[in-house]
């Protein structure tokens, strides 16, 4: 029988990569995010997929709950939730950071997510069939001088979904939270607020991940047997790895 899978964030990066890739596959989309507009060329383009778009800003706890529990059949039974909607902003030490940047970070990164699984999480349980895969990255695990609250939403994300897992055992719900590293998407732009100089720094000279690295990833997870979890998979291009440790040394 033809799946549903629904993913936050679809009208760019890893979400627009994982609709191609879903929509290639035969699934049925329902696809989220603020920008319609961008949301409604996918939808062009995956021509002879069936899609429900969801204008939903994942911040407005209402909006979720309301759009969410009244998506059309058979677009409501959703089977595979990807919460992928997030964002960074600003690489500025904690001292020197906008705290509305903070906010907006956790609003997204945290309770948006949360959110979207508690409205979605409930189905799955009742039908005994679900898989939610949460988009972390390596920044929950590793501190980086700039990544404060981003890396904090992160860490929230890897441990949430662990506690997921234990909340589940007994279903034969799935949870994975994967981490990527490096990838080149709108994330930088966001990140440096336009900065389009700035964020194609980021890569210059470098591979990065693409969004279809990502969402390879997140298909293949999905498809393994239902006996398998993948409970958390990390995942960085080969021109990236963790820095040494700094020592900060007194001056002469
Ligand atoms: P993009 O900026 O390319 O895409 C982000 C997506 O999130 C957009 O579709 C955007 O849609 C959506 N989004 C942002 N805020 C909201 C909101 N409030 N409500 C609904 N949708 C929202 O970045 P990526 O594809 O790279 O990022 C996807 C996820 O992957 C994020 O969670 C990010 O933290 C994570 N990640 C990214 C890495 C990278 O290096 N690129 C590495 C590790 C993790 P719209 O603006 O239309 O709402
Ligand atoms: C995005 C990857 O390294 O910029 O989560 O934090 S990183």
């Amino acid at each position: 029988m033809k799946k549903t899978v629904l993913i936050t964030g679809a009208s760019a990066g890893f979400g627009a990569a994982c609709a191609r890739k879903y929509g290639e596959q035969g699934y049925r989309l329902v696809l989220a995010a603020r920008r319609l507009e961008k949301l409604a060329v996918l939808q062009q383009e995956l021509s002879g997929t069936e899609c429900h778009l969801v204008e939903l800003d994942v911040r407005d706890r209402s909006a979720v709950a309301g759009k969410l529990s009244s998506l059309p059949p058979p677009f409501d039974r959703v089977d595979i939730l990807v919460n992928n909607a997030g964002l960074a902003l600003g690489l500025e030490p904690a001292h020197e950071t906008d705290l509305d940047a903070w906010e907006t970070m956790i609003d997204t990164n945290i309770k948006g997510l949360i959110y979207c699984t508690r409205q979605i999480l409930p189905g799955m349980v009742e039908r005994g069939c679900g898989h939610i895969v949460n988009i972390g990255s390596v920044a929950g695990s590793t501190p980086y001088p700039g990544s404060n609250a981003y890396g904090a939403t992160k860490a929230f994300v890897k441990q949430f979904s662990c506690n997921l897992r234990t909340d589940l055992h007994g279903t034969p719900i799935r949870v994975t939270n994967i981490e990527p590293g490096m990838a080149e998407t709108e994330f930088s732009l966001v990140r440096f607020n336009g900065d389009a100089a700035r964020a194609s720094e980021v890569y210059k000279d470098a591979q990065p991940l693409t969004a279809e690295d990502i969402a390879a990833t997140v298909c293949w997870v999905t498809g393994l047997p239902p006996h398998v979890n993948v409970n958390r998979l990390e995942i960085m291009p080969v021109c990236q790895a963790w820095a040494p440790f700094r020592i900060h040394r007194q001056e002469e």
